[in-house]
């Protein structure tokens, strides 16, 4: 658990409440006094702590507990409230689906974490079912390549780089055209020992030919409330759009930076939570605030379990799959879940036998555009002829086009894909099975140049 000692405190103030008889104006003073000493010695800044302690008691005294609460409850909500918009507002996730490829550029000083950030940012997005490519921009630390690169072999993805080119521009460019085909960017660059013209100058120069869409300043959290004056000037010179705040499990000074940064109106994205490759986590005030109050972070937790879920759903399905039966029904509930497991690529790495198959990943994106509309076409069919498409002759296409507003050539073509498919099911349930016979089949069927569904 992340900031231990801060979150002790708080939740010791906030116990003993529980504990007490009434809420009085002296239980309140002396929580609001108890909160301010925990916030101190996490290193953040007095006047914010004084202010966030007058808006507690003032608040706690003036308001008027809604009836569904107790004035425990209440008070404990209000000092719940107060720490959120301490450490920042709303939702600051990345929605990466907006632009392909989508580029994120770490810039920050020497040893605050970028190039394990990359790693770890890699993985996030990985596993995220998006195709994903690291490149080091950094000519300044040794071996700073041979570092990403082996992150990037950990989390099997592709890295690029040639530090001897001297440039980051240069190296860039020289790998700008292959970057097009993936999904998410991630751009490592080079620190300094000190906030500098230089730096700034070599960021905004990368900057002007990758046009990032999201600048991450990497922020070492056990610099305190001392992050203010690093995050103001990465904001106001290279228009830092987010902070990745790094090694927040060893330090008992994060509250101080987490705090500071929201001063700044540089949103935290990411957090760091150790060395380990998975150690990163999207940063929500307000399941933080909670899990530091020991309310249970429920906002992380689904997220996580969400992750999880989708990985289960996909193996069945691939399972399922794999057993040769299926129909058009099938086809619309895989469907259905696709969205939610991310995509039909994800799904073919997940279906043994396959994933080592030469499928194109071009191919298969097609495929993906055009189920978008198999789902409007399918929603206007009945259940009868989703079960036995075979039904689906004379005057039900037409109902089924016109109903759902698409080309009766479209549905044409999903009926003929589907009984490829079909076919392509019973000479797999009759495949003996091992890995080679499957990539072997799929290869023969792309050269056919037949659809894989
Ligand atoms: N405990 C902990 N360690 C971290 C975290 N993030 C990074 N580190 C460690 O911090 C050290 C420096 O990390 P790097 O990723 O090399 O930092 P950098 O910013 O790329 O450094 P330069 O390339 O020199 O500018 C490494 O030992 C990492 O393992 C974190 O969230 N928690
Ligand atoms: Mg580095």
């Amino acid at each position: 658990m992340v900031l231990d000692k801060l979150g002790e405190s708080l939740r010791n103030s906030l116990n003993k409440i529980k504990n007490t008889m009434f809420v009085d104006e002296k239980v309140v003073n002396e929580l609001v006094k108890e909160i301010q000493r925990a916030l101190i010695q996490a290193d953040v800044n007095v006047k914010l702590v004084f202010t966030i302690g007058k808006k507690i008691k003032e608040r706690a005294l003036q308001e008027k507990a809604p009836i569904s609460l107790s004035k425990k409850e209440f008070l404990i909500n209000i000092v719940y409230e107060e720490l959120v918009s301490l450490i920042g507002q709303g939702d600051s996730s990345i929605d990466t689906s907006k632009k392909k490829p989508f580029t994120i550029m770490l810039v920050g000083l020497f040893g605050n974490g970028k190039t394990t950030t990359a790693g770890k940012l890699a993985n996030y997005f990985k596993t995220r079912s998006q195709k994903v490519a690291l490149i080091s921009t950094d000519t300044w630390r040794p071996a700073a390549f041979t570092q990403l690169q082996q992150l990037g072999k950990q989390v099997k993805v592709d890295v690029f780089g040639k530090p001897e080119l001297g440039d980051p521009v240069k190296i860039y460019k020289e790998y700008e055209k292959e970057l097009q085909k993936y999904d998410i960017i991630i751009v490592d660059t080079a620190g300094r020992d000190a906030l500098n013209e230089e730096l700034f100058e070599e960021l905004n120069n990368i900057n002007k030919h990758i046009h990032a869409d999201e600048t991450l300043l990497v922020l070492n959290a056990d610099i305190g409330q001392s992050a203010e004056k690093q995050a103001k000037a990465f904001h106001d010179t290279c228009h830092v759009t987010g902070v990745v705040m790094t090694k927040l499990d060893g330090t008992a000074r994060g509250g101080g930076s987490l705090v500071a940064c929201a001063v700044t109106q540089t949103p935290i994205k990411f957090i760091g939570v150790g060395e380990k490759i998975d150690a990163l986590e999207t940063f929500k005030p307000k399941g933080f605030v909670g899990r530091l109050l020991g309310m249970g972070d429920l906002e992380s937790l689904l997220e996580k379990a969400q992750a999880a879920f989708d990985e289960q759903d996909a193996e069945d399905m691939g399972k399922k799959f794999l057993k040769g039966d299926f129909n058009l029904l099938d086809l619309y509930t895989q469907m259905s879940s696709m969205k939610k497991m991310g995509s039909l690529t994800k799904l073919i790495d997940m279906i043994p036998g396959l994933s080592g198959a030469n499928i194109s990943k071009d191919m298969l994106r097609g495929q993906e555009e055009k189920m978008e509309n198999w789902k409007f076409l399918m929603n206007s069919m009945t259940k009868k002829e989703l079960e036995d498409p075979d039904l689906i002759r004379g005057s039900r296409l037409d109902r089924i086009s016109e109903g759902s507003g698409q080309d009766v050539r479209d549905l044409r073509l999903l009926l003929k894909q589907y009984k490829q498919s079909k076919k392509m099911m019973k000479m797999m349930k009759g495949a003996t099975g091992t890995e080679k016979d499957m990539q072997k089949m799929m290869q023969k069927m792309n050269q056919k140049n037949v659809k894989f569904r």
